[in-house]
């Protein structure tokens, strides 16, 4: 296969987290039509452009009114908003590596120039790096004939690059996105963004759909060496490495080889989490030996970076107690026990003398070990555990993750809470 010479990244949902922020608006909008948003209509909207969405969303719910006024409904509330979209975990670690590394980019989204400034405003490095940098290419969705689903903003995007669509790789969130860049002739790698969706796209077999090419759970489980392109070199604890050939080729792994190959990947945004601790399934300990304090699922209802399931490594407080222990922990549906509802568990890497149900744990989680992943025995699961709680606890003496152990916000009263 020919290899891959550019990168082809979406914006909303990819790089940033705009998608919380469009739902809610959206709630707020259809509600005063009398409707309430379904995830169906969620889905076909994601990743197209602005009037295109609001015709998809009054159609799938039967608002009788107009696209264009539900966009002129709309742009008074996102307009003061969209500087201020977080950053998605991974997404200006990769962007780096790539400029770093002299990788041909580009981003091909349906959002206006217009809002696309908007929401480049407040974000000064990664302008520099996508916009500002000589020769590169940001593609917006008023500047081609055809939206996606349509793969007019892929090919343009290739075409500024001079780079042919079998060697572009596409990067992106959204189902009408996967089939634009498909139909550009282009791979496409999948990290689904709606929470619900991810599911759905979790059914499918990437070699079963054309252009697919892998589906990730996150932008931090993606390994660039698994496509011929210079691996991520920040793996924590680092194994002495000689940063001047940070960019000398890939043929260092195959696929998420490196997250397994046991090493945590300091997070480019870190995640500060406080919830009540729950009663969970009762199996950690009993079934592993293994004892995780459930978190309420209210405290990670809110935003997409907190969706994204993983294995991560961290620091963590329970109730005011002055100590900040190490911790190791899951978000996601434990594939292995095939869970409906999804947990945040973190094993807390010190022995406590009684169980702290209902107490406030206080979470920052700063580390990346690995994507949730099935076994075939209870015995691997617990031995890959307790791989996962040594690598994070040697990664948590390293800078930066050592220095968090400070964070302010494991110094904060934990104060009242709301509950589910
Ligand atoms: P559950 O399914 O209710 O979460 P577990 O068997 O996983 O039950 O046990 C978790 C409980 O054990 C926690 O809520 C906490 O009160 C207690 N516990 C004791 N030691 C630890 C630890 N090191 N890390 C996490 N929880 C611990
Ligand atoms: N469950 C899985 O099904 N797959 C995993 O890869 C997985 N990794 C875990 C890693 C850590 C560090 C911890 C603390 C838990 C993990 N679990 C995983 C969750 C485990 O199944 C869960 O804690 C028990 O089911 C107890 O509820
Ligand atoms: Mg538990």
């Amino acid at each position: 296969m020919r290899p891959v010479e550019a990168l082809i990244l979406d914006l909303d949902g990819l790089i940033l987290d705009t998608e919380s922020l469009c739902v809610e608006v959206a709630r707020e909008i259809v509600a005063r039509h009398g409707k309430q948003l379904t995830l169906e209509a969620q889905r076909v909207a994601l990743g197209k452009r602005p009037h295109e969405c609001w015709s998809d969303v009054a159609k799938v719910l039967g608002i009788e009114v107009s696209a264009e006024q539900l966009l002129a409904e709309s742009e008074p509330l996102l307009a003061a908003r969209w500087a201020h979209a977080p950053l998605l975990p991974g997404a200006l670690r990769l962007v780096r590596h790539l400029a770093a590394c002299r990788i041909p980019l580009a981003i091909a989204t349906s959002t206006p120039r217009a809002t696309f400034a908007a929401k480049m405003s407040l974000k000064d490095e990664l302008r520099g790096l996508l916009v500002e940098r000589p020769g590169a290419v940001v593609v917006c969705g008023d500047e081609v004939d055809r939206g996606k689903p349509h793969p007019d903003v892929f090919l343009e995007a290739a075409r500024q690059l001079g780079v042919a669509p079998e060697g572009c790789l596409v990067l992106e969130d959204a189902p009408s996105g996967v089939e634009g860049a498909t139909g550009a002739g282009m791979r496409v790698l999948v990290i689904p963004s709606l929470v619900g969706l991810s599911r759905e796209y979790g059914t499918v077999d990437p070699s079963s759909c054309s252009g697919v090419v892998e589906i990730l759970p996150s932008l931090l489980a993606f390994s660039p060496a698994a496509y011929g392109l210079p691996p991520f070199r920040d793996l924590l604890p680092s194994a002495a490495i000689d940063d001047s050939d940070q960019c000398q080729g890939g043929q260092e792994g195959q696929g998420g080889g490196q997250q397994h190959g046991g090493g945590v990947i300091p997070m480019d945004r870190v995640l500060r989490i406080r919830g009540k601790v729950v009663k969970g399934f009762g199996r950690g300990s009993k079934e592993l030996g293994i004892p995780t304090a459930n978190v309420d699922p209210a405290a990670v209802a809110g935003s997409l970076a907190e969706a994204v399931t993983g294995i991560y490594a961290g620091w963590a407080r329970v109730g005011d107690k002055p100590e900040v222990h190490k911790t190791v922990l899951s978000i996601g549906w434990n594939p292995f026990f095939g869970n409906k509802e999804k947990t945040l568990e973190p094993w807390i890497l010190h022995s406590f003398d009684e169980p702290f149900y209902g107490e406030t744990l206080s979470l920052v989680i700063c580390g990346y070990v690995r994507p949730e992943a099935n076994f075939s025995s209870l015995e691997a699961l617990v031995g890959q555990i307790h791989k996962d709680a040594e690598v994070s606890r040697a990664a948590l003496d390293c800078a930066p993750l050592a220095g968090l152990h400070e964070d302010p916000f494991l110094r904060e009263p934990s104060g009242p809470l709301k509950s589910a």
